[in-house]
């Protein structure tokens, strides 16, 4: 990517010609909005861009995104040679300038960076997170060993989307998992290698679809699209009605999707990520054997306890997952207790034996799909012990409302509740404390913080999952309600937390009495305690089954996340839905207004207006500038704060346009340190090799 230097020229006249068509366009960086800051000025500059197809706008270095729901010309390689190595805000905004500048500075640092990547379901996270993937894969230098690499990087997208997407209310290709992939990076910049996370997938999805939702992509993919042959060998008819796990919301068909292509794509990205004939006859043969287990049927004998009547379907899912078909029978329909010496077989009822199938069921495409992360993973590692740096592109699922809401959108909207957490603390919060830390004078922005919202769910011994964990200890006596009960007692007073029997007269009628909901940073969302999912069992332990089998994975693996990504350097991605039917070209103020204040976008560009873009120590500033002044180069005797004042007084810094910390230059404006960078390198070019081969790799 570098030595791409666009020319500088083509640079200045598309900035010019931004500049000059401004009222038409808007501006592209909300920092210089300059009439005023208000909500209503900031919705209006992005909708006048969003009515010319400008998609992108930028606050500082955050971008902003909203969902055009229509394909725009503006992701041709033709448009990606444009943005390597060109500055920033020298053309306009792009998801590919975001992913230049990270790359770059990532080089000239040799530092770890991530881009995360927000916003509710349907924002445009996944196509963002593609977008910046496609960038890094097409234009990095390449050699034929890294093309396979990359290429595998690529290829990854489909066939985990396939697995790991699905059709809901609120988005045709809606991701039913968290996704975190590194890219990795050599000395020289060629990206090398990669490896993915993968977090909490919404199993429960195979056995359950919402009304006008789907299954998961794969199994319509190969039902479809699978040849003549595959489906025979693995007992399926080519006919989604056939199966009472795709049908059970007579929405198999969706324009929108063309299940029969995407097999192509998928079964032809297996091949390249190393996937021989066997593990693809094994990998749908056990798919196969979930469609085949959701068609198990059982009978009440006269006692009232299950039988099969007919196993041909069962046979098929003995024979695809090589185990005894009496031993599969006998684990659908009977319980074993053991006893002090010996095993008692206790006989299902009907409602138990299908939780236990469906349990089996979601089990089996659990360990599937987390089986696929590897194998891909296995695919995109690299070997070499050389030094690397990454990229981590953080994709999860979105902030979800819907009509019921049960564990699962609990777990992904406090996943979201997090990540804006993390937002705040990285950027509102910490950038003020630094302000202050550095004697940097300040008028205090002020901001909703999340973490009250965090607590009340993680909280240790007060939090709703600590209630959840209690309730698990006490199997056969708790009950729904008596969850309900203790979330009730312990969150009572808590003013994101209602109920039922908390509430006021107003709000009591919109609640059921099994319900509890939460007031999160995005807006409310009653969750669903009793009843309503429930398929005869109580849904608390249907709750509590999700809740054991994934806890352990789900809450390490969040804090796990946090760490990861506290360790590098943010760049930040948010997108915007701009209507809820996903109508190419229409802007619903309301909406996109909604989510400019939950997203804090506001506070964020208040911070930006008044703050600093740009902060480095002393040092680091002094070591890399030096030789654009004659008294710091070659070295500078003295402290390192008067050397930085003495070269950027050389360089011409005006007083407005920076600021001396305790132990840092804050740079106002990126555009100040672009140009310093830009004489830095024509700099470089002129210094004698020696000086060259010194700063090789910086
Ligand atoms: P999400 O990842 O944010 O939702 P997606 O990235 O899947 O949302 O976007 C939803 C749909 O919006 C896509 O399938 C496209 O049709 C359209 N879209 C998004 N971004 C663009 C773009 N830049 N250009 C054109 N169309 C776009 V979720 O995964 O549901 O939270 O869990
Ligand atoms: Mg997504």
């Amino acid at each position: 990517m570098q030595g791409h230097k666009a020319q500088g020229a083509q640079g200045q006249l598309d900035m010019e010609g931004a500049l000059t068509a401004r009222d038409r366009v808007g501006i592209q960086d909300f920092v210089l909005l300059d009439t005023h800051t208000s909500e209503t000025a900031f919705l209006g500059n992005l909708k006048k861009r969003f009515s010319e197809d400008l998609i992108y706008t930028y606050i500082g270095t955050l971008l902003v995104s909203v969902n055009p729901y229509k394909e725009l010309d503006i992701y041709s390689k033709k448009q990606m040679d444009i943005y390597m190595g060109v500055n920033f805000f020298e053309l306009p905004p792009h998801i590919y300038a975001l992913a230049d500048n990270a790359y770059h500075t990532m080089m000239a640092e040799a530092n770890n960076h991530f881009i995360l990547i927000s916003g509710e379901s349907g924002a445009g996270k996944t196509e963002a997170s593609k977008k910046i993937l496609q960038y890094y894969a097409v234009s990095c230098p390449s050699t034929t060993l890294l093309d396979s690499v990359r290429d595998r990087m690529l290829v990854s997208n489909p066939v985990l989307e396939a697995f790991g997407n699905a059709k809901t209310l609120k988005n045709d290709n809606s991701s039913r998992f968290g996704k975190y992939m590194d890219i990795q990076f050599d000395i020289q910049g060629d990206a090398v290698g990669g490896h993915i996370l993968s977090y909490l997938l919404e199993k429960s999805r195979v056995v359950h679809q919402n009304h006008g939702e789907r299954n998961f992509h794969i199994f319509y993919q190969l039902v479809e699209g699978g040849e003549e042959d595959l489906l025979h060998q693995l007992g399926l008819e080519s006919n989604c009605q056939h199966y009472s796990y795709l049908v059970q919301d007579e929405c198999a068909n969706v324009t929108s999707i063309n299940d029969k292509n995407d097999w192509k794509t998928v079964r032809n990205a297996l091949s390249v990520i190393d996937f021989d004939e066997s593990d693809i006859q094994h990998l749908f043969g056990i798919i196969a054997s979930v469609l085949h287990l959701g068609n198990v049927q059982f009978e009440a004998d006269s006692k009232g306890y299950a039988t099969l009547n007919k196993n041909t379907e069962l046979r098929w899912v003995s024979t695809l997952l090589g185990i005894n078909v009496q031993v599969l029978q006998e684990g659908l329909t009977y319980r074993k207790i053991e006893a002090k010496t010996d095993e008692v077989l206790s006989p299902f009822t009907v409602d138990h034996a299908i939780y236990a199938r469906n349990a089996l069921a979601k089990a089996i495409y659990g360990r599937t799909f987390t089986w696929l992360v590897n194998k891909i993973n296995d695919s995109m590692e690299n070997k070499e012990p050389s030094r690397k740096t990454v990229i981590g592109l953080l994709d999860i699922y979105g902030f979800e409302v819907f009509y019921v809401n049960s564990f699962e959108q609990f777990c992904i909207n406090y996943c979201n509740e997090k990540l804006q957490q993390l937002f705040i603390q990285l950027t509102l919060k910490s950038e003020q404390e630094e302000y202050e830390a550095e004697g940097i004078g300040w008028e205090p922005v002020q901001f909703f913080n999340n973490k009250i919202i965090c607590d009340l769910v993680e909280e240790k011994h007060r939090g709703i999952i600590s209630v959840l964990d209690e309730e698990c200890l006490r199997p056969g006596e708790a009950t729904d309600f008596t969850f309900l009960e203790k979330l009730e007692e312990k969150m009572g007073s808590h003013p994101h937390f209602i109920t039922h029997k908390l509430s006021d007269k107003k709000i009591r009628k919109t609640l059921d009495r099994g319900d509890f909901r939460l007031l999160h940073y995005a807006g409310e969302v009653t969750y669903c305690v009793v009843g309503k999912v429930s398929h005869g069992l109580s849904l608390l332990w249907s709750i509590i089954h999700v809740y054991l089998t994934d806890k352990l994975q789900f809450k390490s693996s969040l804090l796990g996340l946090t760490d990861i990504l506290m360790s590098k350097e943010p760049w930040y991605v948010r997108c915007l839905k701009s209507n809820e039917s996903k109508q190419p070209g229409r802007f619903d103020d309301v909406l996109v207004r909604h989510q400019v204040k939950y997203l804090g976008l506001m506070e964020h560009l208040r911070v930006r207006r008044a703050g600093f873009a740009y902060r480095r120590r002393y040092e680091l500033f002094l070591q890399r500038y030096k030789p654009l002044c004659p008294a710091t180069w070659p070295h500078w005797r003295g402290v390192a704060a008067e050397g930085v004042e003495v070269l950027v007084q050389h360089l011409g810094y005006l007083p407005d346009e920076y600021k001396m910390g305790r132990t840092k230059i804050f740079i106002r404006h990126p555009r100040t340190l672009f140009a310093t960078e830009d004489a830095f390198e024509v700099c470089k070019h002129k210094l004698a090799s020696r000086i060259q081969a010194q700063y090789k790799g910086y």
